[in-house]
């Protein structure tokens, strides 16, 4: 049962100085863009992530990882920000700090036009060589290579190789097992420190330590926030549950907060 927008969450949220939005793949879920483990849809049904997201699996089948994260990148290309990354964008010009950490590597939400974001989990729009780590900003497969049938989770499809020393470049993501990058934790950590509330939206809270941000944001006093068509384990924290999702809950909150 959602907790709605009580008087005390909107005078939190009308009052605080830095807010921090940490976000998972159900922000981008409206606009299109496939969760990882909601069972209807969710991609790890279909793929286990030790399968796709880790370095032996790229080393094992580099064609079948490529591929599957080049279909990624393709369908975030054509999906747009829905409402709720709009209103993550708004709460720019009304709060005076906001700091956007995202487990997504679409660029959804600067697309929506929020400045501070960082990726948790690297981002699929940028890609390095494997083996020497140079930045690899070649151009991307056209539509005719990522055919349009091609099955959910694309196609096999050999990377492309590193022009400084001939390595295959890989996704600039953060598979499983790698660490994450530790300017974008420490932007984070930092913000689950300072802010006064942090909403966290769209997110089964189970990869960590992304899904400890929340803990530490409430252990520094901040007020939790959870966004989610269900409740994800944070209700220890005390904090409000907002049911429902993000694409509307979150315009309604800020609206409601901001007439
Ligand atoms: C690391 C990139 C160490 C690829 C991803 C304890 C501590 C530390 C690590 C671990 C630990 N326990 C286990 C680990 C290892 C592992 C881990 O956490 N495993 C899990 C599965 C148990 N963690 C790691 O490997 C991390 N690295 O720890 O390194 C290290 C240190 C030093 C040196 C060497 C090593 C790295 C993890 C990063 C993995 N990469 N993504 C890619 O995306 O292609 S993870 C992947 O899952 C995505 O980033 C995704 O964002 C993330 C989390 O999933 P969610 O975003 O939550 O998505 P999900 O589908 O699960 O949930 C969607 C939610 O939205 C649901 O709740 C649903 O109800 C809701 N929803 C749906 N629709 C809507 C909605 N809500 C609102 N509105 C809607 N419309
Ligand atoms: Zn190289």
């Amino acid at each position: 049962m959602s907790d709605g927008f009580s008087r005390e969450l909107i005078q939190r949220l009308r009052e605080a100085r830095h807010i921090l939005v940490l976000s998972g793949a159900g922000a981008s879920a409206e606009s299109g863009i496939p969760t990882f483990r909601d069972a209807l849809t969710g991609l790890w049904e279909r793929f286990d992530p030790s399968q796709l997201a880790t370095a032996e699996a790229f080393q094992a089948d580099p064609e079948m990882v490529w591929g599957w994260q080049e279909w990624q990148r393709t369908l975030a290309a054509r999906c747009q920000p829905n409402p709720g990354h709009l209103a993550i964008a708004r709460l720019q010009t009304l709060v005076p700090h906001v700091t956007v950490a995202t487990q997504n590597v679409d660029d959804l939400h600067e697309r929506a036009g929020s400045d501070t974001v960082v990726h948790l989990h690297g981002s699929i729009h940028s890609s390095r060589c494997f083996d020497c780590g140079v930045d690899w900003a070649g151009p991307v497969p056209t539509e005719a290579e990522l055919s349009a049938d091609a099955p959910e989770g694309g196609r096999r499809l050999a990377p492309p190789r590193c022009l400084d020393c001939g390595g295959m470049i890989r996704p600039g993501v953060v598979w499983f097992g790698e660490p994450m990058p530790q300017r974008e934790w420490s932007i984070a950590e930092y913000a689950a420190m300072a802010c006064d509330v942090a909403i966290v939206v769209g997110t089964s809270s189970v990869v960590y330590p992304a899904a400890e941000l929340p803990r530490l944001a409430h252990s520094w006093g901040a007020l939790v926030v959870e966004v989610n068509l269900e409740r994800g384990g944070l209700e220890d924290l005390g904090g409000h549950f907002l049911g429902g999702a993000a694409g509307q809950v979150l315009p309604a909150l800020v609206d409601t907060a901001w007439p």
